[in-house]
């Protein structure tokens, strides 16, 4: 594996510094979830930080990838918000030397969730939308609900995504509408 040094040098190199810092963002945030259900925090912290790595990387190369690197070629049908997380993992593979298929499935998740989750996948998703930096109507209220139960910041995520991908007429990803039929859905 590569030193912690060289992974910082690299993940800074590769984005902006305002990504950058929403990157610590939610490194931070996924270690006090952790803490909070029983997780390794140190785990949940690595990736958290690593989990929008690929986010700044060209439309080409991440086409030539799902072209070339065994991808569902349906990825083709969608843009980069799908892309940075799903197929980032092939660069997040192969330029960070992060092997854990844990890490590496709750970043293929992180954007648009999935039926079934683990702990860390909804760590992640959940860190990346209420990390300290996030600014948005319904940011107050999507920390306090994650804080006090995992599970329902995971729905609550998933209907605040819905409700803004319906707004603004964009297409759904399906594990997006399939995650939130099963984390959305008043019991
Ligand atoms: O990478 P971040 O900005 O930190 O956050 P993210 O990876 O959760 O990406 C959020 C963006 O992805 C947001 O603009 C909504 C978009 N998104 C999530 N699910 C879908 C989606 N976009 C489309 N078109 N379809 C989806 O199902
Ligand atoms: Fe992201
Ligand atoms: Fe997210
Ligand atoms: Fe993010």
């Amino acid at each position: 594996p590569l030193s912690s040094e060289e992974l910082v040098a690299r993940e800074k190199a590769k984005m902006d510094d305002k990504r950058f810092q929403h990157c610590i963002g939610v490194s931070e945030t996924s270690r006090k979830l952790a803490e909070l259900n029983n997780y390794d925090p140190d785990k949940a912290a690595l990736a958290g930080f690593i989990h929008d790595y690929a986010k700044q990387i060209p439309n080409e190369k991440f086409i030539e990838v799902i072209k070339k690197q065994g991808f569902d070629q349906d990825l083709l049908n969608y843009n980069r918000a799908i892309w940075h997380g799903i197929v980032g993992t092939y660069f997040i593979e192969t330029e960070l030397k992060i092997t854990d298929p844990e890490i590496l499935t709750a970043i293929r998740r992180h954007t648009t969730a999935d039926t079934e989750m683990t702990t860390l996948d909804k760590i992640v998703f959940v860190a990346d939308f209420i990390e300290p930096h996030r600014d948005f109507p319904g940011v107050e209220e999507a920390r306090k609900v994650a804080f006090a139960n995992l599970d329902q910041g995971v729905g609550y995520e998933l209907a605040h995504t819905l409700d803004f991908l319906v707004k603004n007429r964009q297409k759904i990803y399906p594990k997006t509408l399939a995650a939130y039929n099963v984390w959305s859905i008043k019991k």
